[in-house]
């Protein structure tokens, strides 16, 4: 009896010992699964709708204004981090395109380009956290994010197309050319202020950053979404083509094209740029000290 009670017991105790061991190793070794539920990323739904998309400006760049229908979808709260992005990195052992590719890097100055070597995501020439949003990252680079983050996920994350971006920034489509309203608002985003010493600064303005922000350190537009104006500009799926003024109901742009969208502005950006309806891109492998991106989903 003696004998059968030590061999139960000392199989529990090897049985808790081996849960032990298995939570162990799921501590040192978490699943690249549960590496990307850990990254966090919280998502706003947002009821689709038809809006008017661009226009508000006499700038060619967002004309004419035309008729847009969008379907629900969801689009993060705020922009990747560089702590979500090395997460992406570390599980993958993904090299960015600069880093393969390009020894040299173009970085805006205080007063202009300069060439300066080994610039990063890692090292971007200004101090960051973890909570920075990421930056230097192609559309290649935020492309590959998302198709890693849906494999781990098991569901379809992937950058906003640019309707999508603009009817968000624009609280669902309102005629407002801020994400807040229609006057600008020194205190509502990180522009370049008088911090950046950058020749477009306006120094009647402290946003308080010279540089990236960590993200949400400015108040939400009304759904919610922080940091759609200013800090870093975010790349959309969309290649960039003129605006038709046919409707259209869930654009996706043109089929090819030379550049990719980036939106809303950034900390080296002047007000106009940070404005909701503001168009510019880049090639899909090249990127700057003030690029990044957030993602999105479909709602199925
Ligand atoms: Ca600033
Ligand atoms: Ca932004």
């Amino acid at each position: 009896m003696l004998q059968k009670t030590v061999i139960v017991a000392a199989s529990v105790g090897l049985l808790v010992i081996e849960f032990l061991r298995i939570d162990n190793f799921k501590a040192q070794n978490p699943t690249s699964s549960s590496r990307a539920k850990g990254l966090g990323i919280e998502f706003v739904r947002i009821q689709g709708g038809t809006f008017e998309m661009g226009g508000l400006t006499d700038n060619p760049d967002n004309l004419p204004a035309h008729t847009v229908t969008l379907s629900d979808y969801e689009m993060a709260k705020y922009e990747i981090t560089v702590g979500q992005f090395r997460v992406f990195v570390e599980a993958t052992e993904y090299q960015t395109t600069f880093e393969k590719y390009w020894q040299e890097y173009i970085n805006n100055s205080a007063q202009e380009f300069l060439f300066i070597k080994g610039v990063s995501w890692k090292k971007p020439g200004f101090p960051q956290t973890d909570k920075h949003p990421v930056t230097c990252v192609t559309w290649l680079d935020a492309t590959a994010f998302c198709e890693w983050l849906s494999q781990e996920l098991k569901q379809k994350i992937r950058l906003p197309t640019e309707a999508e971006w603009e009817y968000a920034a624009r609280s669902r489509g309102e005629k407002i050319l801020f994400c807040w309203g229609n006057t600008f608002d020194g205190r509502k985003l990180n522009f370049a202020d008088k911090n950046t010493n950058y020749k477009r600064s306006l120094d009647d303005f402290d946003d308080g950053f010279p540089r990236t922000a960590p993200v949400g350190s400015f108040p939400p537009n009304a759904l919610g979404l922080y940091d759609m104006a200013g800090n870093v500009y975010e790349w959309c799926q969309d290649w960039y083509g003129e605006y038709s003024a046919a409707e259209q109901t869930n654009p996706i742009g043109p089929p090819l094209g030379n550049f990719h969208i980036v939106r809303g502005g950034a900390w080296i950006s002047e007000p106009t740029y940070c404005q909701t309806v503001h168009r510019d891109g880049h090639y899909e492998d090249r990127t700057y000290t003030y690029y990044g991106f957030r993602v999105a989903r479909s709602v199925r």
